[in-house]
């Protein structure tokens, strides 16, 4: 079968650069390609000639994306159209994350266009929690994935293709039923098969496939260099919407993911890996092996990762750097001990202080991701967490706005509290900003302080942010820290100006 996997265009109907080519959608193409089937994945949202940069802006923008969205002529949507009606797909897969829900159904619908009968899977983390909504309100998905993909898709796919060869309903019906993860329409029914367990042996998996990258050439080495280690996180903060993985962490073994490294460096000759896990170090042994590995084989790779301020120390990050590590992240979220414990994020200030010195004393690059607008949290608060942030003076401050994702538990406790709106039809995610999709009332986005002034104190907010980064010691420790990637790709050093220069407009 031919199968055509999308990312939906999002950042890029508004001139912001993304270059993150869409793991998932990879580790579902491995799988097809493995069992004989054609596949293409169109990351439809690879922006590399961006306008903008700064994101703390994005928001701003989303009146233009929603306008384009609906604009049936965009060039986007007409290059959709194009790259649809050349690959010939068979059968088309979607994955949705709340942010671009609208972008997803609206990629659907084109899809339709081209082929009314042409089957349409979506999957991903919205459709996960929010399948039974999405069933009711988007006319054009017929099948939803729920959790981990690869194996319903493979299982659908081969379902897909036993009846196009025998055309037999009744035999299609009865492969449809036993597909666990499963969401789709029979007659005026809707069937949810029960849950599929997870993928115990996540070696088994083959890697994901950027070969089949529609455009491969567009992504730099460093782009190609994003890899996950593992899948799920055992911590519970309430914002957090990865509930799909259940808390519970899922390995790859270290050769496995050496070797996907080996593969990289020899396919695109990456220097920079980025590993997207949601807390890198929460078993420092692995890591001190992983390290180790890296070191011993030699491959001399710069990498980042995510990780938690209760989950370093001063010797682990010194055997980080000595294995190439570059950059860290790491979720501060608030100056507030009070907000720390609503969040349940199970971490204090005094840590966050702690690990601040540690990450300065290593000498590794690093960024604080900090949050405001929490229910609850009042302006006092909010300027507590901007003292916290000069106090802890990261190489690189981010600041969000929270916003309620369905499947957190904030997210049930904003509806207790009046301030979520459960459930959205259609019309509603085409016409209201993303920033507001569950926010029941936007003009009360919290419940501390009238709209006006907590939009007053968000744009007060990121622009001190914004001009924090800016400092020109800030933006020097940044580039000392890629050095030894810009020495070995030149073209990477001038991307990053170009990014720069978007950022400053
Ligand atoms: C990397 C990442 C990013 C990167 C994007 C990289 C990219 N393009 O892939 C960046 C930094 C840009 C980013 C930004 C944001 N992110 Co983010 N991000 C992640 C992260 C850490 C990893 C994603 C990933 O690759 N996972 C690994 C793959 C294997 O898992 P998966 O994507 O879920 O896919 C599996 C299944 O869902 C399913 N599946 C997925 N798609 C499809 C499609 C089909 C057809 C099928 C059958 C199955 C299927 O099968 C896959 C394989 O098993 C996740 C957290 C996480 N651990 O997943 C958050 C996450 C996806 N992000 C999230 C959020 C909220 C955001 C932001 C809104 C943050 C912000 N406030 O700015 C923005 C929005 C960006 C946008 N495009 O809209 C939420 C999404 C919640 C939601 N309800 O949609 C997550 C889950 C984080 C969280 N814990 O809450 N993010």
């Amino acid at each position: 079968m031919k199968i055509l996997l999308i990312d939906p265009p999002f950042f890029r109907f508004m001139g912001y650069y993304n270059r993150y080519f869409p793991i998932s959608l990879s580790c579902l193409a491995a799988v097809l390609k493995k069992e004989g089937h054609e596949v293409l994945i169109y990351d439809a949202d690879c922006n590399i000639n961006p306008t903008k940069m700064d994101f703390t802006r994005l928001e701003e923008d989303y009146p233009d994306y929603l306008k384009s969205v609906k604009n049936d002529n965009h060039p986007i949507w007409q290059e959709m159209r194009k790259k649809v009606a050349d690959f010939k797909p068979d059968i088309v897969g979607i994955t949705v994350w709340t942010t671009f829900i609208a972008s997803a159904f609206k990629v659907a619908s084109l899809c339709r266009e081209y082929n009314k009968s042409l089957p349409v899977i979506m999957g991903g983390p919205h459709i996960s929690i929010k399948h039974n909504e999405v069933i009711n309100i988007c006319p054009d998905a017929d099948f939803l994935v729920r959790g981990e993909g690869e194996e319903t898709i493979l299982e659908l796919v081969n379902a897909l293709q036993k009846y196009r060869d025998t055309k037999n309903k009744d035999i299609l019906n009865k492969d449809l039923l036993a597909i666990k993860g499963l969401s789709y329409w029979d007659n005026n029914k809707i069937v949810n098969n029960p849950i599929r367990p997870f993928i115990e042996d996540l070696n088994s998996m083959p890697y994901p496939a950027r070969e089949l990258l529609y455009n491969k050439n567009t992504y730099n080495s460093e782009d190609m260099g994003l890899l996950m280690m593992s899948r799920g996180c055992p911590y519970n903060c309430l914002y957090c919407a990865t509930s799909i993985w259940q808390r519970k962490i899922r390995y790859r073994s270290i050769d496995n993911i050496i070797n996907e490294i080996k593969l990289v460096i020899n396919n695109y000759n990456t220097k920079q890996f980025t590993f997207k896990d949601d807390s890198f170090t929460v078993n420092r042994k692995r890591v001190v092996e992983f390290c180790d590995r890296l070191k011993e084989e030699k491959l001399n790779i710069s990498w980042d990762c995510n990780t938690r301020v209760d989950l370093i120390d001063e010797e682990l990050l010194k055997i980080m750097k000595s294995a190439g590590c570059n950059s860290i992240k790491v979720g501060i979220e608030t100056g507030s001990d009070r907000i720390l414990k609503l969040i349940n994020k199970n971490t204090t200030l005094a840590q966050a202080r702690k690990a601040a010195k540690l990450l300065r004393k290593a000498g590794i690059h690093w960024t604080g991701y900090f949050m405001m607008g929490l229910p609850s949290e009042t302006k006092q608060e909010t300027y507590q967490t901007l003292k916290f942030m000069r106090e802890l003076k990261p190489d690189f401050a981010s600041l969000s706005v929270y916003e309620p994702f369905p499947g957190t538990e904030l997210f049930d406790i904003g509806v207790k509290m009046g301030l979520v709106q459960e459930n959205r039809t259609l019309e509603d995610f085409y016409s209201i900003s993303p920033k507001y999709y569950y926010i029941k009332d936007i003009n009360k986005r919290v419940d501390t302080m009238p709209n006006e002034e907590f939009e007053q104190l968000e744009s007060e907010m990121k622009q001190v942010f914004h001009r924090y980064n800016m400092g020109i010691g800030k933006l020097a420790k940044r580039a000392i820290a890629k050095s030894r990637v810009y020495i070995h790709e030149p073209a990477i050093f001038f991307d990053d100006i170009r990014k720069f220069r978007s950022w400053t407009r």
